[in-house]
């Protein structure tokens, strides 16, 4: 198996993370989503792209997470229970959706200041990340994990969507407003899988 997509893709190191829990072994290739490695496997050029074993291509990061989850039994990072499995995509997609918002700020900072979109682009990505944050905080309340007793997808997105905004938003000095957040935040990165990169 390859992984294309470099580690500062949020959503390729979210992956990474899924492959570090999961002990599995996996190749890796730093490519951007316009190079010939990724446009000949991806309609879509985008990363990360995981090439099977097979040689089949696999893409969009929900789908990859969920492809690793079924080809190693355990630990179980998804769980089967219909309704467990749901809350856990839903929390996969709020770290996903925090992640396109820090994601699109920081591309567009990248702009040069003339031709860059005006505050209300700003304010509807900011507005995306602080509404997201403010779930993602009631949702965990004290609990140790995103979900349930013990680690899983939800505490991936949620891991990776924090260090994402760290990285791409840095100034936004979330730590305040989400306590809770915060103290998992220093607790989850602390495991192995999240210094992947
Ligand atoms: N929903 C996708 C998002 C992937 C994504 O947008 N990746 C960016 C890199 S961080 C990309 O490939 N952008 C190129 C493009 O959109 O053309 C996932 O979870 O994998």
């Amino acid at each position: 198996m390859k992984l294309l997509g470099p580690s500062r893709s949020p959503y390729a190191f979210k992956v990474m993370v899924m492959l570090a829990e999961k002990g599995i072994t996996c190749k890796f290739s730093d490519s951007s989503p316009s190079s010939p490695e990724v446009t000949a496997a991806n309609p879509l050029s985008k990363v990360p792209t995981l090439i099977c074993d097979d040689g089949k291509a696999l893409y969009d990061s929900s789908v990859i997470v969920e492809y690793l989850d079924g080809i190693v039994d355990s630990p179980k990072l998804i769980p089967e229970k219909f309704e467990e499995r749901v809350e856990v995509k839903r929390w996969e997609a709020l770290g996903n959706g925090v992640m396109d918002a820090s994601v699109a700020i920081s591309h567009e900072n990248r702009e040069p200041e003339a031709t860059r979109k005006g505050p209300d682009f700003y304010a509807k990505q900011q507005k995306k990340i602080d509404l997201g944050l403010a779930v993602m905080e009631k949702d965990l309340g004290d609990q140790r994990f995103c979900h349930g007793d013990r680690f899983s997808l939800a505490d991936i997105s949620c891991g990776c969507a924090l260090i994402c905004i760290d990285i791409r938003v840095p100034d936004m000095g979330w730590r305040e407003s989400f306590p809770a957040l915060a103290r998992y935040a220093e607790r989850i990165t602390k495991r192995t899988a999240f210094e992947v990169k």
